[in-house]
């Protein structure tokens, strides 16, 4: 192997020999890796080729150290050139080549089918098309709060452009400076329909003029040229790069060259046994049988993943808001980030975090912290989907990073690229404000009430929905102070504070937040009312009414609805009957979560679920809640006719 450096003048007469029979090298294994696979993408594989190798050979990374602080990032964006990606990790020594032709695409490794963030030398696991770049600008910007520099370049599909994301991205690279991103496109004309002109017309190279970078096209098969190009894209301290690399899909083997058939098919018998032909082997001693045989051998993977490093913070001193001081869980998240920051400081430096913003600075509360970090604040625009893959990415970086935003935005909009940040094991705050039914006046566009439904699929996400600001101000405190993905869902409106039976606020003073935990507000023996967020004041007036009549109904709050501990289930299971109260869709919220622990726990106690049961119209909130049966009268009348029946 040889390696070089972008501060070398150019590639050595050495680097270009070695170069050329390398590019060999890994075809024959794209190749091998694809047809044991009997699937996977060869022709984009083969045709980033070349620009794998330069980039991989010359950028300050190391086999031997891969996950090192500072290093350059490689962010393959159009993941699905996996075989390439790893033909080049082999030959650069961060991985084993055999294991990765032999396991390619099957279960008993991590050489996927798209690339994955667990494989030495790649730094995001893609192949949902358009988040690269994004992600290298979270990178980038982790390795800024860390005060270190590192160069990041990402390669990209041609067809991958016509994705939208990418275009907020390299707006938000130009708005911050982040000169230090180059972007490669593998402009081989073909995608997985055809060409990409006829699939959708696009001008790959004003868009991104367009938006302030400088654009340069460069033959993508030539190493000497990508690597000069991508020298001075290095150099230029002003603006950032994009290279546009022309390159034939399939490049190297013959009949594969400019098909777009080969974009996602693998050989069959006799094409392999003509491109072994091409690659100048014997067909004879190219066996693929002692490859088979490991494959299906299924040895243990012998792969090294990257270390999860989270920063710790200090959680500083809770806030208690009295009875009198109605608030909004918002403003309390607001005023938590904050402390938490302030806590988490060191004298002057600016703490391990920072906040993302898609202008809804205001209605998400996030001015105090923007006014004293403004370093560690990010206005995105009107770019959400960009700004939840930087945000999870800048998340990775040992930065605890939120993304506030309203919920139909925050999580409705944006689901699968939180998704692939949990894949990624960022560690991601995502505060949802305005949710809900409580909006305020927008209407049904903006009321987000699925938000359970849809993130209880990603497996490690913990969803926490406080009740109150006292609550809101532990959750938050909590989910900073605490490792991995999580998700706080918050209502626009003032609330009140939420009581014990003695008058005083029960989520504050003492009261510590335990995920799992169904806090018991009121006890009661003839049934419970179990409430999830902005409802429960609704709620708890509701069964303090029917308290006062003399049925004697108790009220716990879910804020952890889709991780409910086993002891309160198993004490809720004692109840008569259980009515759950939410301003979620009554389809997939708190309702069927507690439904389906009392079911796995071998109880089925009768269930009353109150809830969102169509899109609601626009109006003052107390209207809205009114509307859908959600006010403390509403919710007072069907718990009283659901204990009648039962008597
Ligand atoms: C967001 C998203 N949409 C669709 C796909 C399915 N898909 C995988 S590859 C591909 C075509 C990509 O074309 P291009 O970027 O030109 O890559 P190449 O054909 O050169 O390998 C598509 C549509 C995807 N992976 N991600």
């Amino acid at each position: 192997m040889v390696r070089s450096s972008f501060d070398a003048p150019c590639l050595s007469e050495e680097h270009l020999r070695w170069h050329q029979d390398a590019v060999q090298r890994c075809r024959r294994a794209i190749i091998q890796m694809t047809s044991l696979a009997a699937s996977g993408h060869p022709g984009g594989s083969l045709s980033s080729l070349d620009l794998y190798l330069v980039l991989w050979s010359c950028a300050r990374v190391e086999a031997e150290n891969p996950w090192m602080d500072g290093r350059d990032r490689i962010v393959v964006s159009h993941g699905h050139t996996s075989p390439g990606v790893y033909s080049v990790l082999a030959e650069m020594g961060f991985i084993d080549g055999e294991e990765a032709i032999s396991s390619f695409r099957s279960t008993q490794n991590l050489f996927e089918g798209h690339i994955e963030r667990e494989i030495p030398g790649v730094e995001w696991t893609t192949g949902n098309l358009g988040q690269g770049l994004s992600a290298a600008c979270g990178m980038v910007l982790g390795e800024r709060i860390h005060g270190r520099n590192c160069s990041a370049f990402v390669p990209m599909g041609d067809g991958e452009q016509q994705k939208g994301q990418i275009a907020e991205a390299r707006r938000f690279v130009v708005k911050y400076g982040l000169h230090e991103i180059t972007a490669i496109i593998d402009r081989n004309q073909l995608q997985i329909g055809g060409e990409t002109e006829e699939i959708m017309p696009q001008q790959i190279a004003l868009g991104w003029e367009a938006d302030g970078w400088r654009v340069v096209e460069v033959d993508g098969h030539d190493p000497q040229q990508i690597f000069a190009a991508l020298q001075q894209a290095k150099k230029d301290d002003q603006r950032p790069w994009c290279i546009i690399a022309h390159t034939v899909m399939g490049k190297g083997i013959s009949f594969m060259e400019n098909l777009s058939d080969f974009h996602g098919r693998a050989l069959n018998p006799e094409e392999l046994a003509r491109a072994i032909e091409e690659l100048g082997e014997d067909t004879a001693l190219w066996d693929l049988e002692p490859l088979q045989e490991r494959r299906l051998r299924r040895p243990p993977s012998s792969v090294p993943s990257m270390p999860n490093k989270v920063p710790a913070l200090d959680g500083g001193e809770p806030v208690t808001y009295a009875v009198d001081q109605k608030t909004d869980c918002r403003s309390a998240f607001g005023q938590a980030i904050h402390d938490v920051a302030r806590a988490s400081s060191d004298g002057t430096l600016s703490p391990p975090m920072a906040a993302f913003d898609c202008d809804l600075e205001g209605s998400v509360k996030l001015g105090a912290f923007h006014k004293q970090f403004p370093d560690r604040f990010f206005q995105s625009g009107i770019q959400e989907h960009h700004t939840a893959t930087c945000a999870g990415a800048l998340s990775t970086c040992e930065v605890t990073t939120v993304f506030a935003d309203f919920g139909v935005f925050g999580v409705c909009e944006t689901y699968n690229q939180h998704r692939l940040s949990d894949i990624n094991h960022a560690n991601l705050k995502i505060a949802c404000t305005h949710l809900g039914l409580d909006v305020g006046e927008d209407g049904k566009t903006h009321q987000c009430i699925d938000y359970v439904g849809l993130l209880r699929n990603i497996f490690g996400m913990r969803i926490f929905v406080p009740a109150d600001p006292n609550q809101t101000d532990r959750i938050v405190r909590h989910a900073l102070t605490t490792s991995g993905m999580a998700f706080i869902g918050m209502g626009r409106s003032k609330l009140n504070t939420i009581t014990d039976e003695a008058g005083a606020p029960f989520f504050g003073g003492e009261y510590t937040f335990t995920p799992g935990r169904l806090d018991l507000i009121r006890t009661g023996t003839a049934g419970m009312v179990v409430a999830m967020g902005t409802p429960t004041g609704q709620a708890l007036d509701a069964v303090d009414s029917l308290r006062g009549e003399g049925l004697d109904i108790g009220l716990a709050h879910a804020a952890t609805p889709t991780d409910l501990d086993a002891s309160c289930i198993a004490s809720l299971a004692q109840q008569p009957f259980v009515v759950t109260v939410e301003d979620h869709s009554v389809r997939t919220g708190l309702g069927n979560c507690i439904a389906e622990a009392l079911f796995g726990a071998g109880t089925a106690i009768p269930q009353l679920r109150i809830g969102v049961e169509q899109y609601a119209p626009s109006g003052p909130s107390v209207e809205v809640y009114r509307h859908c049966g959600l006010d403390s009268e509403s919710i007072r009348e069907r718990v009283q006719a659901f204990a009648l029946e039962r008597q």
